[in-house]
């Protein structure tokens, strides 16, 4: 019995590191009106060097364009977002870029309002 328990926590920790080196973090952005302006949404979104991100992209917004675009020129991020067509996008972010700002746009419409990405080193963890 006791090696069996062993076991199981042996494979439960086997798991879960398994999933935490394949984790992706989610970011969600999504079209938003404000003031008769189509922005992205939220305005700022913070990622690490090297860290793995799964953007999750939404236009659910009624009238006006049947599709935005999803355009973050310094990871080669160049997407068509369709109305009700969540668009997901898998990047890693270069562990040489540098912190700072970064425009989020849509490359099809140029009044279309970016949001910023914010790189910045991660926190170092605490042992
Ligand atoms: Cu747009």
């Amino acid at each position: 019995m006791k090696n069996l328990t062993q076991a199981t926590l042996g494979l439960l920790f086997f798991t879960t590191a398994l999933f935490a080196a394949s984790a992706r973090k989610e970011i969600t952005l999504q079209t938003q009106k404000i003031n008769e302006a189509v922005h992205w949404t939220p305005e700022k979104v913070e990622v690490a060097p090297g860290e793995k991100i799964k953007f999750i992209v939404k236009h659910d917004l009624e009238g006006g364009f049947d599709f935005h675009g999803f355009f973050i020129p310094v990871l080669k991020v160049s997407e068509q977002v369709n109305r009700h067509e969540p668009k997901i996008v898998e990047v890693t972010i270069p562990k040489s870029l540098k912190e700072g700002d970064y425009p989020i746009g849509c490359q099809f419409h140029p009044k279309h309002v970016q949001a910023t990405l914010v790189v910045k080193k991660a926190a170092p963890k605490v042992k």
